[in-house]
């Protein structure tokens, strides 16, 4: 049976609307998703909304509604904007789920036999924004306009709540990240995190006892789980916690925005030791998308984009490719409307699109779309299908490594190889003076063209999907991209290509008011 792999993104607050944040976290962990599946992995990839805590609770009744009515309206549109982008998730996990209550629960009362749960007075700060304590010592500010490292407003709490023995992981967490250097992704996060653990661990509070929105904690009336204890298992009751098969167990990769590094890297670890369950394999925490100006977007601040919007003007394809090529990942990247049409332009119309429709309508007119023969071969053929080979390749091992946009440029080096081809071997003018060469020199394009869409097939997969249809390419996993044979089995079948739609259209630059 095939190797499993697990895949998350974080859950979102549906407090607000969903942002080109959110889609960009989905869009790149879609990608990841469906690059692991043409590799032949079980995937299982799980996207979601996290629907408890104080933060919802509010938003819920500025909104004068029911905290449970307006977090089943708010998921929705995280749902809808998940399947807008086609984003290939597996499960849509809400926490209000029932068995995610039983995943949390279970867990709580894992960590309280392991004597890792006490009551206690919780006196100390707090961002409703963030949904996190912090301590003195990290806050910025003075009386009133105290701020958190993240920059949002803390208020002092107190109440009597539970406590997870945070303080004991200190040292089984540093051995962690010590004997698994990739457990925390990129390098800098990891050394971030490492200085904070090193600097000493209090114990978290974990439950609530002044309002009611959140997962009951078992046998202690009046007391809902923290948000983020609850939060964070939604990754085991995806995978089957407590009692489920959990085949997909431990989790190959967390993909979270590095503003949540903390959670995943100290808190939830720490959780899992007490609970006796096993670690995910690493956390990535990739940078944010920020605005043209180099601001944070975020919900609260009001000054976010609406992918929804962006997708209904350029389409899915360019969208997710700008974001997975124009963003290093790993790091922050600004963004505009113009940014997204210039590259998809570039890249993909001009590039890539271009080389697929202008060869397949040139079979389609001259050769009444028959399958080009073999004919006379020139070294350049086999050379230019070694640079394929091995942009492919590129692609391959950059992804494998979430080093997505370098995984891009490695392709885009196939598809110049291709387009600096087509001119020097110029076939429209072979047509007259050597047909036989001319043949040869499309051959060896269909077979460019086929293996660059497999390949780019998890970053843009409408568009690919229809390029590998017209080119009737059906096999479209990795082993795939390197089958010699897939030629003279389509020109046996008979195969002939229809007259190509463009896969790729040119995109016009925004009107001033349309900008992003
Ligand atoms: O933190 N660019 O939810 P959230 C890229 N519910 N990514 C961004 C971003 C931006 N401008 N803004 C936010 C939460 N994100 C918790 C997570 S997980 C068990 C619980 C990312 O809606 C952010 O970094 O505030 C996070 O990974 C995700 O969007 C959800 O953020």
């Amino acid at each position: 049976m095939a190797e499993p792999y697990y895949i998350t993104t974080a859950i979102h607050y549906p407090n607000g609307r969903p942002h080109i944040g959110h889609a960009y976290e989905m869009v790149a962990a879609d990608v990841i998703a469906r690059f692991q599946r043409q590799a032949g992995r079980d995937v299982l990839f799980q996207t979601g909304t996290d629907e408890h805590g104080l933060k919802m609770a509010q938003a819920a009744r500025a909104r004068g509604i029911e905290t449970r009515a307006f977090a089943d309206e708010m998921s929705s549109h995280f749902k809808e904007m998940a399947d807008r982008l086609d984003i290939s998730y597996d499960r849509f996990i809400r926490t209000v789920d029932p068995d995610h209550y039983r995943a949390s629960q279970a867990i709580w009362q894992a960590m309280a036999e392991a004597g890792d749960l006490y009551l206690s007075r919780y006196e100390g700060w707090y961002s409703v924004r963030d949904e996190a304590f912090y301590d003195e010592k990290e806050l910025t500010g003075e009386g009133d306009e105290r701020l958190s490292p993240q920059g949002t407003p803390v208020e002092w709490t107190a109440e009597e709540t539970w406590f997870f023995r945070l303080s004991k992981y200190q040292q089984p967490l540093l051995d962690l990240y010590a004997a698994n250097p990739d457990f925390i992704r990129p390098e800098s996060r990891r050394n971030e995190v490492m200085r904070f653990v090193e600097g000493g661990l209090s114990d978290l509070s974990v439950s609530r006892t002044s309002f009611d929105w959140g997962v009951p904690v078992p046998g202690s009336d009046g007391h809902v789980m923290y948000v983020w204890v609850d939060a964070l298992t939604n990754y085991l009751t995806g995978a089957g916690y407590p009692d489920g098969d959990m085949r997909h167990w431990p989790a190959d990769l967390h993909l979270i925005g590095k503003d949540i590094v903390r959670f995943h890297a100290v808190y939830w670890p720490a959780f899992l030791m007490s609970a006796g369950v096993p670690l995910p394999k690493s956390v990535f925490g990739h940078g944010h998308v920020l605005a043209r100006d180099g601001s944070k977007m975020s919900k609260s601040v009001g000054n976010v984009v609406d992918p929804m919007a962006l997708v209904d003007l350029y389409g899915i394809d360019p969208v997710r490719y700008f974001l997975m090529r124009d963003v290093s990942f790993g790091q922050d990247g600004s963004f505009s409307a113009e940014a997204i049409v210039a590259r998809a332009n570039a890249d993909l119309s001009n590039s890539f699109g271009n080389l697929a429709q202008r060869t397949l309508s040139f079979i389609a007119k001259n050769l009444d779309g028959a399958m080009p023969g073999a004919g006379r071969a020139d070294p350049a053929d086999a050379m230019l299908i070694e640079e394929v080979v091995v942009a492919c390749a590129g692609l391959t091992s950059a992804f494998a490594d979430l080093a997505l946009s370098q995984g891009l440029e490695a392709w885009m080096r196939g598809v110049f190889a291709c387009n600096q081809y087509i001119d020097v071997q110029a076939p429209w003018a072979l047509r007259k003076t050597d047909p036989e060469r001319m043949e040869a020199v499309l051959r060896t394009l269909v077979r460019a063209i086929r293996m660059l869409a497999i390949a780019i097939l998890p970053v843009v997969p409408t568009a690919a999907g229809k390029l590998l249809d017209l080119l009737g390419a059906e096999a479209r996993d990795h082993a795939a991209i390197d089958d010699d044979g897939w030629y003279d089995r389509q020109v046996a079948t008979g195969f002939r290509f229809a007259t190509p739609t463009a896969a790729f259209p040119r995109l016009e630059m925004p009107a001033a008011e349309a900008e992003a």
